[in-house]
């Protein structure tokens, strides 16, 4: 009997989530910054070995959110974890040891599935240190691939007999234009500074896939005028060079040529607004994930 099962890659923002789930399904599907909430919504990994599907869900930074676009994001999170098979709470290998998962999620229940403890960064701390903490959890590195395989194993054994879902061959499940959106806002973190990247989003209006580059049409979002001259850049290089990388990124994942054509507009305060976040694929929560928010905790 096949076997298959999701699995969540949960924890706080920066702890390594969404690079683990690129080394578990050996492609570049979540982006990946050194600044903290890169990631808004989650992404899904497939891997399937012999009679095993894993499907990974790296999950937004469980934190306290400080605005609607958070909360959002928050909420999305926690309804995710009801769904799950296994989750595997990731946490810096350098900063053992990890507190409860509850306590970090800040949830109030514990989640009715299984939490396996996995200490991530493992490269940064010494092997000695590395062999201290494998009682406690399984201890791993993206950067390296070390103790990848025998985190696979583990996450076999808590996964339930059932029929795949998804075609072996998979290593996704979302459509190509989310993909797109991501890799424009992993460009915006690496090249527009610290606060910006935080008010940049983007969305795909057309896309035509039979066409020879395919042609992708993006409209990239701040929230002030001021902003806008940023991300174009002088003689438009910074727009250029936001398009250059999320194109070869689309263009890998795709295997086939892309242009991209971006056009930058002022959608004020987007993050606040609850019909931009709608539309930028933030629902408003149900009641029954919004009661599952830590007591106290208010969108603003
Ligand atoms: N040295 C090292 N750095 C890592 C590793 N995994 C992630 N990082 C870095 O940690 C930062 C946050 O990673 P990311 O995957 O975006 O974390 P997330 O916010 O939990 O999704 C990035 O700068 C990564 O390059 C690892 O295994 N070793
Ligand atoms: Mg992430």
């Amino acid at each position: 009997m096949p076997r298959t099962g999701h699995i969540a890659l949960a924890g706080a923002p920066n702890v390594g989530k969404s690079s683990l789930l690129n080394a578990l399904v050996g492609a570049h599907l979540a982006i990946v910054s050194p600044k903290a909430q890169a990631t808004r919504l989650p992404v899904v990994g497939l891997r399937t070995e012999g009679d095993t599907q894993f499907v990974f869900h790296d999950l937004p930074g469980l934190l306290e959110p400080a605005y609607l676009m958070q909360a959002r994001m928050r909420a999305m999170a926690v309804e995710a974890l009801g769904r799950m098979d296994l989750i595997l709470h990731l946490h810096p290998a350098p900063d053992a040891p990890a507190p409860s998962f509850a306590e970090v999620a800040g949830l109030t229940s514990v989640p009715s599935a299984q939490v396996l403890t996995v200490y991530t960064k493992a490269d940064l701390v010494a092997e000695g240190r590395r062999e201290e903490l494998a009682p406690a959890g399984l201890v791993v590195s993206a950067s390296t691939g070390d103790g990848v395989e025998l985190l696979l194993s583990r996450v076999r054994e808590g996964l339930p007999e059932r029929d795949f879902a998804y075609d072996p061959e998979d290593v996704g499940t979302q459509e190509l234009r989310f993909f797109v959106v991501e890799y424009l806002r992993e460009a915006a973190f690496e090249l527009l500074g610290d606060e910006l990247p935080y008010s940049f989003n983007a969305e795909v209006e057309e896309f035509r896939e039979a066409e020879r580059p395919v042609y992708i049409r993006v409209t990239l979002f701040v929230e002030r005028e001021s902003q806008k001259g940023i991300v174009i850049g002088r003689g438009g290089r910074t727009i250029g060079a936001l398009g250059a990388h999320a194109r070869a990124r689309v263009e890998a994942l795709l295997g086939l040529p892309v242009y991209l054509d971006s056009w930058v507009k002022v959608l004020p305060n987007w993050r606040r607004n609850p019909a931009a976040l709608t539309r930028f694929g933030f629902p408003e929560p149900n009641p029954v994930a919004a009661a599952a928010r830590p007591p106290g905790q208010e969108s603003s």
